[in-house]
């Protein structure tokens, strides 16, 4: 492995740096992958992995509303993982409904908005009913934004985008010459958010997969080693050190 010899002793690693408060990441977006990676190493049927994915979506949740991030933007399902097997995809859809059962008081109790983006008509009626309650339930909250992605893809969103500046433009009698790159912002589902200022994507695997693919321009990317539901509060405050030492470099030049 290149890492260990590139780690020469009595240099200094991310870890060793203290966290800068005030200069946290307003948005952050991660890729929760190695869910079933994890339940193989362990023997264990895939739906563990994604179930033991909750758990440490509770726990990055209660941490970035404690670090002060104010948006949370997390990929659950993208359009691609219709094609796993069924009885994986049914269980995945369940898994909404059994997060805000045991999640949904802490949620309201840390003042986090839950929020969705993604073509969710395509999802079954009890996951959107799951997801409909958590979000007019947290609707007035006004911490962490904590952003679910689901059934979503960066490419047909920004297809959606132009289609509507599209219909836009010719109801209006207008030529393509109108467009601009604001325009096309404004009709992305994330409109409303800034764009993620870190993109972290776990178990090493190094692709956006068509995630955010537009709004991750200027985003610093961080790759972490961790299966999903291997990472922990000590990871998420590393990759915020190696986001901020990255910006302090940036600011140096
Ligand atoms: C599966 C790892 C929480 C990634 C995490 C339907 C793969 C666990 C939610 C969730 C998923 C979504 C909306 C909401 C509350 C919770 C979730 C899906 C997959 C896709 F309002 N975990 N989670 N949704 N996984």
């Amino acid at each position: 492995m290149f890492k260990k010899l590139n780690k020469k002793k009595n240099q200094p690693n991310q870890s060793d740096f203290e966290l800068d408060l005030h200069n946290i990441p307003e948005h952050v977006a991660i890729i929760m992958d190695g869910n079933g990676r994890w339940a193989k190493q362990r023997k264990l049927p895939r739906i563990k992995g994604h179930y033991q994915g909750t758990q440490t979506v509770k726990n990055i949740t209660k941490v970035a509303s404690d670090l002060g991030i104010k948006y949370l933007t997390l990929y659950a399902f993208s359009t691609e993982n219709w094609s796993r097997p069924e009885n994986e995809v049914n269980y995945i859809m369940s898994l909404p409904g059994t997060f805000l059962k045991t999640f949904l008081p802490e949620l309201i109790e840390n003042n986090v908005k839950v929020e969705t983006i993604g073509f969710l008509e395509h999802l079954p009626n009890s996951t959107l009913n799951a997801i409909a309650k958590a979000k007019e339930d947290t609707k007035d909250n006004t911490g962490l934004k904590l952003i679910f992605a689901m059934n979503y893809g960066g490419r047909a969103e920004i297809v959606n985008s132009v289609k509507k500046i599209y219909d836009q433009l010719t109801a209006k009698g207008l030529s393509s010459d109108e467009i601009t790159e604001q325009m096309i912002d404004e009709h992305l589902m994330t409109h409303a958010y800034p764009d993620p200022d870190l993109l972290i994507r776990t178990s090493g695997e190094q692709r956006i997969s068509n995630f955010l693919i537009w709004q991750v321009s200027y985003s610093e990317f961080i790759f972490n080693e961790k299966l999903w539901p291997d990472f922990d509060k000590e990871e998420l405050i590393n990759c915020i050190k190696i986001y901020q030492s990255r910006q302090r470099r940036f600011g140096g030049l």
